[in-house]
């Protein structure tokens, strides 16, 4: 079932459940070539979440900021291949939430462990506000912080599930949003874990 939940925005449940452990396999195939780490904000902070990334870009940052690279920092060499199924995926998304023709060339994958969460925040580091975010949520459930305009705005909860996929654009785009500490739990396929992965054309 899908929800539109504002003009820009649109959650899909379960969207993802028969791709799961294709996509699953698929995000193995990139840890190996390009491993999870714990990024450092530009102010000196480490991150809860650990991430990697797919695709001609991926997002970073470090203590001189945020930006997208073609390669790996840890490794000088481009950041592996989307696999299709991922690019195949969030552009029907997007295209039945009112985005045709969405070509994402970035996918950042963010690994929550119980405890680790992401602070409010706006997605202001692509080019062009008029495509759309895309992300895919597997494994536990986390509690996704779904803001105003200002970061002082009160946001709502919204509870994002294994399988479910967002997209989210237009108006909305630059909406604060964050995601709360995620809770102990086990999951069937991803143990104690939640994965988010973020799809976005940022060149
Ligand atoms: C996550 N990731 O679950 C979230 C979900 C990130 C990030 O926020 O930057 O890696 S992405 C949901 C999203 C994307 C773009 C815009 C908005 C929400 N929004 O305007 O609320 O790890
Ligand atoms: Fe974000």
């Amino acid at each position: 079932s899908a929800e539109r939940f504002s003009e820009g925005a649109v959650l899909f449940h379960g969207r993802l459940n028969e791709y799961a452990e294709a996509i699953i396999e698929a995000i193995r195939d990139i840890d190996r070539e390009a491993p999870f780490r714990h990024l450092v904000t530009p102010g000196g902070h480490r991150m809860s979440v650990s991430m990697t990334s797919c695709g001609d870009l991926g997002w970073m940052t470090d203590r001189k900021g945020y930006r997208y690279t073609e390669t790996d920092p840890d490794s000088d060499r481009p950041w592996p291949p989307m696999p299709e199924l991922f690019s195949e995926l969030a552009g029907e998304a997007a295209e039945e939430a009112g985005f045709p023709g969405y070509r994402p060339d970035a996918c950042l994958i963010n690994r929550y462990r119980p405890g680790a969460k992401l602070s409010l925040h706006q997605d202001k580091d692509e080019q062009d506000y008029s495509h759309p975010v895309v992300s895919f949520s597997l494994g536990l459930p986390a509690t996704f912080l779904w803001g105003g305009f200002r970061r002082k705005d009160k946001p709502d909860r919204l509870l994002l599930e294994h399988g479910d996929v967002l997209v989210w654009g237009g108006p909305d785009r630059l909406r604060y949003h964050g995601i709360l500490p995620l809770p102990e739990g086990e999951h069937p396929l991803m143990g104690a874990q939640r994965i988010n992965l973020t799809f976005r054309k940022a060149g």
